[in-house]
């Protein structure tokens, strides 16, 4: 293992020390100091995780979906506060196991996931993609608002030192700080709701295609905006939640039984095709279907 270096690069006039920088991991991957940044900084860059031939593949598909595609690719909400939250100049595909075959081999990425569900553990025995989505920022992009992903479920729910949502955004182009990349307040998991962060404080994750940022769902973080005439910024970004909590997307809609039948136990798993069994620590199940697991139901040909 090695620490590269911090992720915003240059240190600023006027950096007190409490601006803390967004820890950088490189290989040979020594997990435990990585997963301990995270839970205790709330992010970290893993550099050149994700390998050269995969990130290629992705974005191969995604160029042919964005080209078949992009007319709708800016999304419309039902509300314009939203609108202009998901951005005007941002491209987003959403339910991206259904769209992007790609996607199923980065979801199950054993060190992905391996360092997903180590920070869930102290929740849950499992965890479920609660959200996958590639976002695309476009030149002329305006900074994203900086926000909290776990807002999603309940704003107010208490605090812990172990997160229940943990996200990677995984760089599919470079992230520079000219072209968006994204903005972290490193630290700020477990400030007050209405506490905003110094302009010192807000880092960037300045990543290369393949280079994973991986933080707390508490973190607050957003997109940065994109001052350049006309590169692209695009990354994939995967949020996991505890096993037994309600994801974000409704990802099961995207891929029905009919679908998920060739798709791989594991990765079903993650989708919600099976229940997350609490037995062991005294608990109960959740996600069944008529009283069984629902990947028994599924391979049994109960479901269709
Ligand atoms: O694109 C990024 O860098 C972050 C975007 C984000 O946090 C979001 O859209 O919720």
């Amino acid at each position: 293992m090695r620490v590269v270096t911090a992720a915003e690069g240059t240190t600023r006039a006027g950096d007190g020390p409490a601006a803390a920088r967004i820890p950088v991991f490189g290989a040979p991957y020594d997990w435990d100091p990585i997963d301990d940044a995270v839970r205790r900084h709330g992010a970290a860059v893993v550099s050149g995780l994700i390998g050269t031939d995969q990130v290629a593949g992705f974005n191969r598909e995604v160029d042919d979906w964005i080209a078949a595609d992009a007319g709708r690719l800016a999304p419309e909400t039902e509300s314009e506060r939203y609108n202009l939250f998901l951005g005007r100049r941002t491209l987003r595909i959403h339910a991206l196991p259904a769209k992007i075959e790609a996607s199923h081999d980065l979801i199950t990425h054993p060190e992905v996931l391996g360092c997903v569900e180590r920070l869930l553990s102290h929740w849950s025995n499992g965890a479920l993609l609660s959200a996958a989505e590639v976002i695309q920022i476009g030149p002329g992009e305006s900074s994203q608002l900086l926000h909290r992903d776990t807002a999603s479920w309940w704003p107010h729910l208490e605090r812990s030192e172990h997160p229940w949502n943990v996200s990677a955004m995984i760089a599919l182009t470079r992230f520079t700080e000219e072209n968006g990349a994204t903005r972290v307040v490193p630290d700020s998991y477990d400030w007050p709701l209405e506490r905003r962060p110094h302009p010192s404080q807000i880092r960037r994750a300045v990543m290369e295609p393949g280079d994973v940022l991986f933080f707390r769902g508490d973190l607050l973080h957003g997109g940065g905006a994109n001052r350049t005439a006309s590169q692209d910024r695009r990354g994939v970004t995967l949020s996991y939640c505890a096993g037994w909590l309600r994801p974000v997307d409704n990802i099961m809609l995207a891929i029905p039984p009919a679908r998920a039948a060739s798709l791989s136990d594991e990765l079903l798993s993650m989708l919600g095709y099976t229940a997350h069994d609490s037995t062991g620590i005294r608990g109960g199940l959740v996600g069944t279907y008529d009283y069984t697991d629902p990947l028994r139901a599924l391979r049994s040909g109960e479901l269709h």
